[in-house]
This record gives C-alpha cells, sequence and structure tokens, in this order.
C-alpha cells in the first residue's frame, strides 16, 4: 500500500457529475504500479464508472485479496470503505459484509492467482450463492506482486519471460463463472477503455452476482512475444461480440439508435442495457450458447470480450435466505429480540 496521497486540488473547470463531484472525488492514493500496468487502467476504468453513474462514494465497500491487483483498491475512491483481506479470501469476506448490510455496492477487486489458484473455492461459492457485488479479477497470466511465476489462467503453451512453456491446462474464470450460476458475466481488456467503462456501470446496477474477468497485461513480467496475455496478443485475437451503453433509470436517454441495430435489455431496477451486436448470432440470455461459443473461440486461440451473459431479473443471496430488507446491521434489539413469548412459541413448534 501506498501512503502517498494525491494533493486535493483541482483545476476549477473540471467536469462535474448530478451529485456536483469531479473525478477527483473517485480517486484514491497515488498507485505504486510499474508504469503502464494494466490495473492501473482498470483503476481508471472505475472511478469513470463511477463518476458517470454519480455514486456517493460512502455507498461504496471495496474488498480485496493479495496481489498488485488486490493492491489497487487503494488507488480509486479514496472516500469508500474498504478491506485488503487475506490472499484468496475476498469473496467470502465480501459475503460476510454483504449480509451484513445489503445496502452498500460491493465492489470485489481480485487477481488471476488470487482467485484461480488460492481462492478458486472461494470464487465458485461467492459466485454461486449469488451474492449481489461487482466481482473484478485483473487477469495477468503471472503472479505479478511475487515475480511473475505461471497463474492457473495462464494458456497451455504459453511461454514465461524466459522462455520456459506452461504446460497445465488453464482454468477460464468466465467458464467457470458461467456454470457456476453468475447472473452477469463479461470478459474485457485494460486497454479498451470503451469496452470496460460500461460493462463496470451495468455490472453496478445488475443485482446480482456481476462477474468481470478483464484481462490485463503485466509490463513487467507477461508482455512478451509468447505470452497470451500482452498487450500485443490480445489486441490482435480480441473477438468482441458487443458493444454496450448503459442507460440508468436516472438519467434521461440521449443517444437516438436505428430501429433493429441494438437490443434493449430492460433491468429490474429501471435501467437500460443498449447491446449493440458485433456478432450476429449471439444471445446474451442463451448461458448453454455462451459456454459453448467460448470454448470454440479459445480453441482457435480467439479471446471473446463484451457482455457475454446477463440475466435480468437475477436473485441474490438475500432473497435465497428470505432475509429481512433492512440491513441486518442496523436492526434494533427489539426486532432481534422478540421476547420470552416468541421464544416459547418457536420451541412449542420444535417439540
Ligand atoms: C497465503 C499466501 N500465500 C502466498 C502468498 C504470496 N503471494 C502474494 S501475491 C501472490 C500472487 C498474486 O497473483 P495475482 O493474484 O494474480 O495478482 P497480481 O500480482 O498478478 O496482480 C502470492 C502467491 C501470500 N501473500 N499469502
Ligand atoms: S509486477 Fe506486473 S502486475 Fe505488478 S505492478 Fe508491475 S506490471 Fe503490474
Ligand atoms: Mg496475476
Amino acid at each position: 500500500m501506498t501512503y502517498i496521497a494525491k494533493p486535493a486540488f483541482h483545476h476549477p473547470g473540471l467536469p462535474k457529475n448530478a451529485l456536483g463531484y469531479t473525478h477527483r472525488d473517485y480517486e484514491g492514493n497515488i498507485s505504486t504500479l510499474c508504469a503502464g500496468c494494466g490495473h492501473d487502467s482498470i483503476t481508471a476504468a472505475i472511478i469513470e464508472a463511477c463518476f458517470q453513474l454519480s455514486i456517493e462514494p460512502h455507498r461504496v465497500a471495496k474488498i480485496s485479496g493479495i496481489g498488485c491487483s488486490s493492491k489497487t483498491p487503494d488507488y480509486f475512491l479514496g472516500n469508500s470503505h474498504g478491506f485488503n483481506s487475506v490472499h484468496g479470501r475476498m469473496p467470502s469476506v465480501l459475503t460476510g459484509a454483504n449480509l451484513a448490510n445489503r445496502d452498500l455496492i460491493y465492489l470485489g477487486v481480485s487477481g488471476d492467482g488470487d482467485s484461480a489458484s488460492i481462492g478458486l473455492g472461494q470464487f465458485a461459492h461467492a459466485i454461486r450463492r449469488g451474492v449481489n457485488m461487482v466481482y473484478i479479477v485483473e487477469n495477468n497470466g503471472v503472479y505479478g506482486l511475487t515475480k511473475g511465476q505461471f497463474s492457473a489462467t495462464a494458456d497451455r503453451g504459453s511461454k514465461s519471460r524466459r522462455g520456459l512453456e506452461n504446460r497445465d491446462a488453464s482454468v477460464d474464470l468466465v467458464a467457470l463463472a458461467l456454470q457456476l450460476g453468475a447472473s452477469f458475466v463479461a470478459r474485457s481488456f485494460s486497454g479498451d477503455k470503451a469496452q470496460l467503462v460500461p460493462l463496470i456501470e451495468a455490472a453496478i446496477e445488475h443485482r446480482g452476482a456481476a462477474f468481470i474477468d478483464v484481462i490485463s497485461p503485466c509490463v513487467a513480467f507477461n508482455n512478451h512475444p509468447g505470452s497470451t496475455k500482452s498487450f500485443d496478443y490480445v489486441r490482435e485475437h480480441n473477438e468482441a461480440v458487443n458493444r454496450l451503453d448503459v442507460i440508468t433509470a436516472r438519467a434521461p436517454i440521449t443517444v437516438a439508435y436505428e430501429p433493429g441495430t441494438v437490443e434493449v435489455v430492460e433491468q429490474h431496477d429501471g435501467s437500460r442495457l443498449a447491446l449493440r451486436k458485433l456478432a450476429a448470432d449471439y444471445d446474451v440470455h442463451d448461458r448453454l450458447a455462451a459456454m459453448s461459443f467460448l470454448q470454440h473461440h479459445a480453441a482457435r486461440g480467439q479471446i471473446v470480450t463484451g457482455l457475454l451473459y446477463v440475466e435480468p431479473e437475477p436473485e441474490d443471496l438475500h432473497t435465497h435466505l428470505n432475509t429481512v430488507d433492512v440491513p441486518l446491521s442496523r436492526l434494533t434489539e427489539k426486532e432481534l429480540c422478540p421476547g420470552s413469548a416468541a421464544l416459547e412459541e418457536i420451541n412449542a413448534g420444535l417439540r
């Protein structure tokens, strides 16, 4: 973590959002990552998405594990709640926080080592439980922080900086998220801000388990020929299936579309996702087709990006558990201790 705070002053002419905040109000401390690291671009995309959505910073909880990627919450939303947890344990900490206070927006930030190796079980259970969150993996195919060992998402046959070949099969977190029942699944690239920002906005608006795998090149250890997570490789093999515009319930529709050029997905909170299709045959509501589409393209070395699957009416963990609408953290003694008569009735029902 860095403690180099950014100076608070800014140009008086900076654009403001609906809350009167500038981008500066969504920034954090100065990044200590390597110059050019893909993770810094994801930080910038998160700042832009929160600015665009006019989110009140105190309504966000950012939770991460350990790694260069997991350090990044220090570099955005400096006025939000934050918890830098233990390696691979972000999902369970986030699940617990979400259960205690359902009113916050949960932003889980993790790495491919953090989520696909030590934290794979944690990743699986948070997704299958439908925790209402935005789960971002900053995927560079290596353990950046510990000097570039292959991670579990490194593709078979890809090469390390020193020429060593990875012989193991790779874990595809997008395929897993689809299989585990995530209600919003996307893949993007840190070098494509125009694609990434609306995906993050849509994931924040989504009321269920939203997963975004962002290929994020590590310029220090995995940006060479032979790597399949380098800037050049991803640019050459990127197959975007759609482009997204997010129209929130709060903002008026300002974009005019030709009929038939977009599919508008209505979400239950009133927001709309306008999808401009790039692959004509791609259906974002067909989980099985998405899985097979991904596998077919991966076999040809292509990286499919965009919004890959979405459920417009998702259910989350609180629905599954039938919890009360009020955050548990705000329940008073009166609600928590309904008295001995109520206890007697429960006991009688168990006899
Ligand atoms: C329990 C535990 N085991 C191992 C480590 C050492 N360690 C720190 S970060 C890391 C991997 C980080 O990789 P990733 O999540 O991909 O993040 P990146 O640095 O690539 O962004 C490891 C193995 C640790 N901190 N804690
Ligand atoms: S080691 Fe890699 S992942 Fe870590 S800050 Fe440097 S470029 Fe980024
Ligand atoms: Mg990594």
